[in-house]
């Protein structure tokens, strides 16, 4: 049976020549126009990149090659007695375009814990950080001091041809996916378990292996992480981390390097830190409110109250979704499947009711529905991981798995640095203003 790479490799020939035919018999069509408003506006709706593993829908949400968020739930090989897909699955799925069978996903677990090995040093520069350094910045410290064993970048020095930067850089990608829950839950029990680390499991899923080696044995916590690894892994190209992840990789940067950087924008508030914000507002409120299951009425005055005073609603609102995020959806049934009278979880359905007629009233966002972090945060603490800035690290290491597939395509396709222009307000004014 063939291994993940060769299989990877299979398809690089008709990829290259399916991008090139294109682009020489259609590289001079015109796919979209660029209005003033929009280079002022964060480059919104501006089609400039192309992104193979996923594509985000306004009103349908994400869909992983062609596949929906229920589809997905149904379709990928589960671990035995789990009710959630493999996330190694949708590794396979988003690398490779076609759906994995349960052999496929097995080889990658193996493969997987076969390159897990994080070495001594890196554990030595998380010990060197204060312990009150935010997560996400040890993180991604500890990714980047990774870059020490980089294959493509010894392979660069080397001097490889263009035609064979995938292949180390499926090596680093590999080995980072591998070894990211290892630093992970280094960094969760040095911080919040008295340095009391726990040995990983042999021979079991890379979802499993993390909660274990999360300190939880939990047979829903399993599934929980096994959803959100999923869930979290990819939102086509261009969102925070995966076009940062890009662009540093199309310098030729190596997948250490490419990565961290991503992290470093998934840590920002509007992004991923979003699911730490939630947490703290709706802990907050309910605090300020006098504890239990507030009334519509008191979270209506709460969520005004937030937006008087210049912040934003955490968990509510999207640059490309104009619906309710699939993704929410999925977390949601969840919830209502394993703790459906969670006072938590009733608290984020009663947000859900509330707050977007009041987003909507401000005539401003464009998007006034619940986003991934909105739910994401309170499924954790029902299980005891109640130590929420360290949320947005779980989702960096399931987004690894699609910013690795995405930097993997990157070079096996041979994208070109990238380099947008740029111009002044001057100039500008002085092409319209006359
Ligand atoms: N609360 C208050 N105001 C909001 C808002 C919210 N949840 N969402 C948008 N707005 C405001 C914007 O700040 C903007 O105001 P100004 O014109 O005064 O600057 C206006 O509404 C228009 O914004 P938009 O076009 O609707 O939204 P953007 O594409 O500019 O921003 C954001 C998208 C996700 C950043 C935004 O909705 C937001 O700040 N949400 C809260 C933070 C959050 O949940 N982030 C996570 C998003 C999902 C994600 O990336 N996860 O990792």
């Amino acid at each position: 049976m063939k291994n993940l790479k060769q299989k990877f490799e299979d398809k690089i020939h008709d990829s290259r020549s399916r991008v090139s035919n294109l682009v020489h018999d259609y590289g001079d069509k015109i796919i979209g126009e660029i209005s003033l408003r929009q280079i002022f506006s964060g480059m919104r709706g501006m089609l400039s990149m192309v992104t193979e593993t996923s594509k985000l829908d306004p009103n349908e949400g994400i869909r992983f090659r062609g596949y929906s968020i229920p589809e997905i739930q149904d379709l990928l090989p589960r671990a035995n007695n789990s009710n959630q897909p493999l996330p190694e699955g949708m590794f396979y799925l988003m690398l490779i375009g076609e759906l994995p069978n349960e052999k496929d996903v097995a080889l990658i677990s193996k493969e997987l814990e076969a390159r897990s090995s994080v070495p001594d040093y890196v554990y030595s520069v998380i010990n060197n950080l204060p312990k009150e350094m935010h997560p996400m910045t040890q993180f991604s410290i500890a990714i980047l001091s990774l870059r020490n064993n980089s294959e493509f970048s010894k392979a660069y020095q080397k001097g490889i041809g263009k035609k064979d930067y995938w292949d180390s850089t499926f090596e680093d990608a590999l080995n980072l996916i591998a070894k990211l829950p290892y630093i992970a839950s280094y960094i969760y029990r040095r911080n919040y378990h008295n340095e009391d680390y726990i040995k990983p499991l042999k021979n079991v899923d890379w979802s499993e292996n993390f909660a274990h080696m999360l300190g939880f044995s939990n047979s829903e916590f399993k599934d929980l992480i096994r959803l959100y690894m999923t869930i979290h892994s990819d939102h086509e190209g261009g969102n925070v981390s995966a076009h940062t992840s890009h662009l540093v990789g199309s310098a030729l940067s190596d997948a250490y390097l490419s990565f961290s950087a991503g992290m470093n924008g998934l840590a920002g508030p509007l992004h991923g830190l979003a699911n730490q914000e939630v947490v703290k507002w709706l802990l907050q409120m309910q605090k300020e409110l006098g504890g239990g299951l507030p009334e519509r009425e008191k979270i209506a005055e709460y969520v005004q109250n937030t937006l008087d005073s210049g912040k934003v609603i955490p968990g509510f609102g999207h640059a490309v979704l104009r619906k309710t995020d699939p993704r929410y959806t999925a977390q949601r049934e969840f919830a209502l499947k394993y703790l459906p009278d969670d006072e938590l979880f009733l608290l984020v359905s009663r947000v859900f009711e509330v707050v977007p007629p009041i987003l909507e009233a401000t005539g401003k966002v464009k998007n006034p529905w619940p986003n991934v972090d909105a739910h994401s945060g309170i499924l954790l603490l029902k299980y005891g991981m109640r130590e929420y800035d360290f949320f947005t690290v779980l989702f960096g290491v399931s987004r690894s798995l699609g910013i690795m597939s995405q930097l993997i395509w990157s070079r096996a396709l041979g994208m070109p640095i990238e380099r947008p222009g740029s111009t002044t307000t001057d100039i500008l004014l002085k092409k319209f203003s006359n």
